[in-house]
């Protein structure tokens, strides 16, 4: 039986955190075996907000090498850096030429990052979603596993995809999201009310995957939580519910379990606890990056790998969107 596609990608906007790991990464990794996957560095992506070219190139490397750590394989999987497949940006353009302005103005992403950085927007942070959907649509992919935050996204990409195969017959598969049912939004631990972010500017609202262990302590040891004392999973206390949910993340217990190991205990115990096991979580992923950086010609070698099988994918179906289009 053939098996189904999957296309996720991540950027090099800054260290990869607990967000990205538990909304995305980790899944990719177990679900990776059913799969054929393409994970994609995204660093096209990534240059939509102004980036130093030496950190933004060290980024790129850290991000591969961490996938490698957290266990996607060769077996399985595709790694790739955006850039190295040229069909990325030329079909983002081609894209760009049927995708109304109205649709792009709705994506709330945009609003968010924009309104952040009010000085220098690019047309390119506007456009962010077309080239998700050209990253997307050129590996015929059937899934996309992403944290909440992109859902928007891959919804505007199926759009797309519709109104091309509707104005140039049948191109493009049409994907769904695939959104895990916890852990699709990690919130920040300074500020419970948004999600954990690489680029957020306060350091100690993130968890980064390479942290080291005091570094971990000190940050949970200052999470935001409330001045009630029950350690109860609820929503409406958004920085308890967050550690508990980390908690839960790593742990793999249920609601009611944790609620019951945490009877009658402290926030500080839960923060204690909490670190501990995250700590020792991302202990084996941290060791195996170490590896792999230290390792010559590894990452090299996986990438280049990467780069010449997806742009193989890639330049195929490019050439059928330019036969469809009337390039050719
Ligand atoms: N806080 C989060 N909780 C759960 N999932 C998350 N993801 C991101 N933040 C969280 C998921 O991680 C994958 C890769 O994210 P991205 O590189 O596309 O970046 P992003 O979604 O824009 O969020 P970041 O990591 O916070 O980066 P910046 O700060 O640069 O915007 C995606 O599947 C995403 O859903």
């Amino acid at each position: 039986m053939n098996k189904k596609t999957v296309f996720s990608g991540i950027q090099a906007s800054g260290s990869l955190h607990v967000g990205n790991f538990l909304g995305a990464i980790r899944n990719w990794v177990t679900m990776q075996s059913k799969f054929n996957n393409y994970f994609c560095v995204v660093d096209l992506h990534t240059i939509t907000i102004p980036q130093d070219p030496a950190t933004l190139r060290a980024k790129i490397r850290e991000v591969a090498g961490l996938l490698f750590a957290a266990g996607i394989v060769e077996d399985n999987s595709v790694v790739f850096v955006q850039s190295h497949v040229k069909a990325h940006s030329e079909l983002a353009w081609l894209l760009n030429c049927i995708t109304p302005m109205g649709w792009l103005q709705r994506m709330t992403q945009f609003k968010e990052k924009s309104g952040k950085q009010r000085e220098e927007v690019s047309v390119g942070l506007f456009d962010y979603p077309v080239l998700q959907a050209a990253d997307i649509l050129l590996y015929d992919t059937d899934m996309v596993p992403v944290g909440e935050d992109q859902k928007q996204h891959v919804e505007l990409c199926r759009d797309i995809a519709q109104r091309f195969n509707y104005q140039y017959g049948e191109t493009f598969m049409l994907p769904e999201p695939h959104i895990p049912p916890v852990g699709g939004r990690v919130m920040g631990l300074s500020n419970p009310e948004n999600k954990m972010s690489k680029s957020e500017q306060k350091q100690e609202d993130s968890i980064f995957l390479l942290d080291n262990p005091d570094l971990i302590r000190k940050k949970l040891k200052k999470a935001t939580t409330d001045s009630l004392r029950e350690i109860r999973f609820d929503e409406n206390r958004p920085g308890v519910n967050n550690l508990l949910t980390i908690y839960q993340l790593f742990t793999d217990q249920n609601q009611e379990e944790i609620e019951n190991h945490f009877e009658g205990k402290s926030y500080k115990d839960l923060k204690e606890q909490l670190a501990e096991t995250v700590i020792e979580s991302l202990r084996p992923l941290q060791e195996r990056y170490y590896e792999i950086a230290g390792e010559k010609g590894y990452l090299d070698d996986m990438l280049n790998r990467g780069a010449e099988l997806a742009g193989t994918k890639a330049e195929s179906k490019l050439r059928e969107v330019w036969e469809n289009i009337g390039l050719r």
